[in-house]
């Protein structure tokens, strides 16, 4: 059982309370920054703003990250502190569901912390976790927080960056990758230089993502394009801006 399973689905603040307790236990566990706690006050406060739902527009960027995938030619799922203390079971199925490389890759890196979240994820189902080889750069960035693998997410086409920092996602879109980010700030760069911004819980974004991909698992490249092409990624961060100064929570 992950850390909050515990807490009753219809408690109305059963995502925070998730949450919390999960990041708590990754950092006693060695896997989440002390920073990491900070960044999830920080995304706790904007999904209270948002009602703790997932808006239609971030449900629409959910199924077109997922199209998106599926049309890939090496998709990578890049994975930090927070990632890994949080939804380990939901990225491994993910990565599974699309075919995709689960790499680690840490805004404070370091190698206890690294081979702390290989193993996590390893002993929630991963075959193979990139990050460790560490054997390429991303140009722009200094040299702990550029490292990445070279067959990894330097050799991705599509890259979803779960929670990123603003430089990193900023240097990876400068690559002409693909970018994915899931991040409750609408206002944040990695949100604003995303392909596709997801602006969602990271809780519910992950599982909504896989459960399209299966959706889409037999659909044609045509359809996928055709998803893609539709989505506005404007549109969808002024959606959900909207919805967080309406401060409607119903
Ligand atoms: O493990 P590391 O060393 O790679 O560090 C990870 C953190 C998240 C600490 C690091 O990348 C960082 O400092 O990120 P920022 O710049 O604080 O950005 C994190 C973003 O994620 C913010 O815009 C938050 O609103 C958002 N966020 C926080 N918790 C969640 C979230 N978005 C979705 N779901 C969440 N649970």
């Amino acid at each position: 059982m992950a850390e909050g399973d515990d807490i009753p689905a219809d408690h109305p603040r059963h995502d925070s309370l998730v949450t919390r307790h999960r990041i708590e236990a990754g950092v006693d566990a060695g896997i989440t920054s002390k920073q990491g706690l900070i960044a999830e006050g920080r995304g706790e406060a904007f999904d209270y703003l948002l009602g703790e739902r997932t808006l239609p527009s971030a449900d629409a960027a959910a199924r077109t990250a997922a199209a998106h995938l599926l049309l890939a030619r090496h998709p990578v799922i890049s994975v930090n502190g927070n990632a890994a203390a949080l939804v380990p079971d939901e990225l491994v199925e993910l990565a599974g569901a699309v075919g995709a490389d689960l790499e680690v890759n840490l805004f404070n890196r370091t190698d206890e912390r690294m081979r702390a979240i290989a193993d996590h994820l390893r002993e929630h189902g991963a075959s193979e976790v990139k990050g460790l080889d560490a054997d390429a750069r991303i140009p722009g960035l200094d040299h702990e927080r550029a490292k990445v693998d070279a067959d990894g997410i330097a050799d991705a086409d599509v890259v979803l960056v779960p929670l990123e920092d603003g430089d990193r996602a900023a240097a990876l879109a400068d690559l002409g990758k693909v970018e994915l980010v899931v991040d409750l700030n609408p206002l944040s760069r990695s949100a604003q230089v995303a392909d596709v911004p997801i602006v969602d819980n990271i809780l519910r974004a992950i599982p909504t993502v896989t459960a399209h991909a299966r959706e889409l698992a037999d659909a044609d490249r045509e359809t996928l394009r055709r998803i893609v092409d539709d989505f506005d990624a404007a549109e969808a961060l002024a959606d959900a801006e909207r919805a967080i100064r309406s401060g409607d929570l119903s």
